[in-house]
């Protein structure tokens, strides 16, 4: 039965686990009582509305509805005289298996230098895009052995965001959050079936997924150096058309210590886990790891060439003017890589790179631009490589314990009662990514210490990112009554099918309006719109799809605790 609903309620619009948390945040009403009831309007729970203790974004008190003890399997909607009825969700055993499996499959739908057939893309089947066999060395990339207009070859990998340019940074942190995905729940994630052309294979599908980017990010080394080009791109942004229209030239451009760290850090983590599976990908873990090390050296060589893109636009030609993904700071990515190679070899070298600034200049969480978290997840993960002589990782699961105590102080005060929603939180570009990202930070605070508030709060912002926020949207394509229905993706746009490529996670609330343009409301956590041009609240990346597949998935892998 289809069931009407309203966002003046707003909850997961999937479900619930039958012994997981259930909160409702009503937006328009007064105290009194509200019910859950099922797809005949007879009523199975009855609860209290409680005023939450301080404000939303907006300035307004909000009410929440914590129906947590009602467990029941069932399509349900939450019911209040003034709001009327909330949009429908089941409560049931892997309610969120779907979307779980879907965020990972988001990423076959980014791939590039393949066509989607239709037998694993359904209705957004398309034609191979971006074949990359025939990529140009960019004069700011030009060099002794490989000068200017080299043609080098360089398929595969998954298209950035809504456009089809390919940069190794970004890849980086989405690539890593994956492996860490599989890493981290090897068992659950050997299950994941995703209807991928390599599903029949030996190897888990998330692995497979990871291994099409794995195996372009290897040809962006330069052999003769170890140095990483920081990405593969276009001149300009391509028109809205779909991939296999998307003709334009393509090179690669300067090489860059981040990219070269990032990566460093990348295929050392993949060593570590392509190891364990030598008769399916052959060689694979040694020749990532030598990769590593090759471009370790070409960043000591080189340790702070920032990709400036408009100082190298006063330079070279073709200027380029896709997204720079230029990071200035580079001491997190340091230290990222170092305890990455660390872990993968035990070398003394490696250690004396994290040895310093253990604490300081963390962001939490981790971003494309930040992700000394990362390098912190794995020395807490390898406790067991402690030594006398290295004291320092000794403290790293304390720390990282610290910071997840730090996100969830206070959260359940505020108006939606999720750690991403707590001030003075910062809604900026990839918002969503940042609420996923802090769910990664709170599971496996969960998994080092097994106390359950914080997998509560994973959930919650879980939740968050499935409507229990202020902009009233389920935020990931194709999952929940109400969802974006034209994110900035250009085959979702080009392609004649009315819905977007599905499990898509939109950027979310941005009040920057980057783009130029206007939205309805600037409040924080409201400042979003459905719209195809606005790039800076309403477009998908991999780095907000990568968290988000962590983070769905590692919840369903942990649905019985
Ligand atoms: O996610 C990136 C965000 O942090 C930056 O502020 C923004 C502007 O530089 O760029 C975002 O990344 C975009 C990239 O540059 C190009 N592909 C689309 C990405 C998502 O919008």
């Amino acid at each position: 039965i289809e069931l009407a609903g309203n966002a003046n309620i707003r909850l997961n619009q999937i479900g619930f686990y039958p012994n997981g948390a259930k909160i409702a945040i009503l937006t328009y009403t007064k105290p009194g009582k509200y019910y859950v009831q099922n797809a005949n309007k007879k009523t199975v729970f009855t609860g209290e509305l409680k005023q939450s203790s301080q404000p939303a974004f907006s300035g307004k008190y909000t009410f929440i509805a914590d129906f947590s003890a009602f467990n029941i399997p069932g399509k349900y909607r939450v019911y209040d005289p003034e709001s009327g009825y909330s949009y429908p969700f089941t409560i049931q055993p892997s309610v969120l298996k779907p979307i779980a499996d879907a965020s990972i499959k988001a990423l076959y739908f980014q791939r590039a230098s393949i066509a989607l057939d239709e037998k694993y893309a359904g209705k957004w089947h398309r034609a191979e895009g971006h074949p990359d066999e025939k990529v140009l060395i960019h004069p700011s990339a030009a060099s002794d052995k490989r000068p200017a207009g080299t043609v080098i070859s360089s398929p595969r990998g998954w298209y950035d965001a809504g456009d089809y340019n390919k940069y190794i940074v970004n890849s980086g942190i989405s690539t890593a959050t994956l492996l860490s995905l599989y890493e981290d729940f090897p068992a659950y994630m050997k299950t994941v079936q995703l209807n991928i052309p390599e599903s029949s294979n030996q190897l888990p599908d998330v692995l497979d997924e990871i291994l099409w980017n794995l195996r372009w990010m290897l040809t962006m080394q330069d052999p003769n150096d170890g140095g990483v080009y920081h990405k593969l791109t276009n001149a300009n942004f391509d028109k809205i058309v779909m991939p296999d229209k998307a003709n334009a030239v393509r090179y690669v451009v300067q090489k860059s210590t981040a990219a070269t760290l990032d990566f460093a850090a990348v295929m050392a983590q993949a060593s570590r886990i392509f190891k364990k599976f030598p008769a399916q990908v052959p060689g694979l873990a040694d020749s990532c790891l030598n990769a590593a090390e090759l471009a370790w050296q070409w960043a000591i060589k080189n340790p702070a060439v920032i990709y400036d893109q408009d100082e190298m636009n006063t330079t070279f030609s073709p200027k380029i003017s896709t997204g720079a993904y230029g990071d200035k700071y580079l001491s997190d990515e340091w230290f990222w890589a170092g305890a990455e190679l660390f872990v993968a070899t035990d070398k003394d070298e490696y250690y004396s790179k994290i040895k310093t600034g253990k604490n300081n200049g963390i962001s939490i969480p981790a971003s494309w631009a930040k992700v000394k978290l990362l390098g912190i997840y794995t020395l807490a993960q390898h406790a067991a490589l402690q030594t006398a002589d290295n004291p320092k990782l000794a403290e790293m699961e304390e720390l990282l314990l610290s910071f997840a105590d730090n996100l969830i102080e206070g959260a359940d005060s505020n108006a939606y009662q999720t750690v991403m929603t707590k001030a003075p939180a910062k809604f900026q570009w990839g918002s969503n990514g940042d609420a996923a990202n802090q769910g990664i930070l709170l599971i496996k605070a969960y998994q080092l210490s097994r106390n359950k508030k914080y997998l509560n709060y994973a959930l919650g912002n879980l939740d968050y990112i499935l409507e229990r926020n202020a902009a009233g949207y389920s935020y990931v394509t194709g999952y929940g009554s109400k969802t974006p229905m034209h994110p900035h993706h250009r085959p979702s746009i080009a392609d004649g099918v009315k819905e977007p490529v599905p499990g898509l996670l939109s950027g979310g609330p941005n009040p920057g309006m980057q783009d130029g343009v206007k939205l309805v409301s600037v409040v924080p956590d409201e400042a979003f719109i459905d719209d195809d041009r606005s790039y800076a609240t309403n477009e998908i990346a991999i780095n907000w799809n990568a968290p988000l597949a962590y983070l769905a998935n590692a919840i369903q892998a942990l649905q019985k605790e």
